[in-house]
């Protein structure tokens, strides 16, 4: 999910572009306005955080982009193309270490486990926004 900051700096193609250039496949995608409710079910996990009001005012405070891509180890791989948590500490080349200085405003969540993904996929999308389809390119992309 590309934060209000990513939005906000024009930077959704080139987040999008990261992930395509990779080799992963886009099987949903839509701009949205999040609410508190969506917003907190998201970060659950934190919710006994300091800064879980914080965040939560931040992600319903401008648009999102939602996305759901798919490929060979696309979670993992995912939070490798995205970078630490801290963009302080996050390598230059990964998003946050090339866009980012604050962990308050760090321009993308992405699931950290597959059943993570799976949870934060069907709290996000409902079935019929998510888009089975082959690229023709595929047999370029995996062996
Ligand atoms: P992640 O986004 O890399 O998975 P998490 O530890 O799951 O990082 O934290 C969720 C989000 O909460 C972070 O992306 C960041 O926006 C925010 N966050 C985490 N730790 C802090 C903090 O210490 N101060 C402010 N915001 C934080
Ligand atoms: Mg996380």
């Amino acid at each position: 999910m590309i934060k209000p900051d990513g939005v906000q700096r024009n930077l959704v193609g080139e987040i999008i572009r990261r992930f395509e250039s990779k080799g992963y496949t886009l099987v949903g995608l839509k701009m949205m306005s999040v609410s508190r409710e969506l917003a907190e079910k998201h970060y659950d996990v934190h919710k006994e955080r300091p800064f879980f009001g914080g965040l939560v005012e931040f992600i319903i405070s401008a648009p999102v982009v939602a996305m759901v891509w798919e490929g060979e180890g696309v979670v993992s791989t995912a939070r490798k193309i995205i970078g630490a948590t801290n963009p302080i500490n996050a390598e230059l080349g990964t998003i946050r270490g090339d866009y980012g200085i604050s962990i308050g405003r760090n321009l993308i969540h992405g699931s950290d486990a597959i059943e993570t993904a799976q949870r934060e996929i069907s709290l996000w999308f409902s079935e019929e926004e998510l888009i089975a389809w082959e690229p023709t390119l595929k047999p370029w992309l995996e062996e």
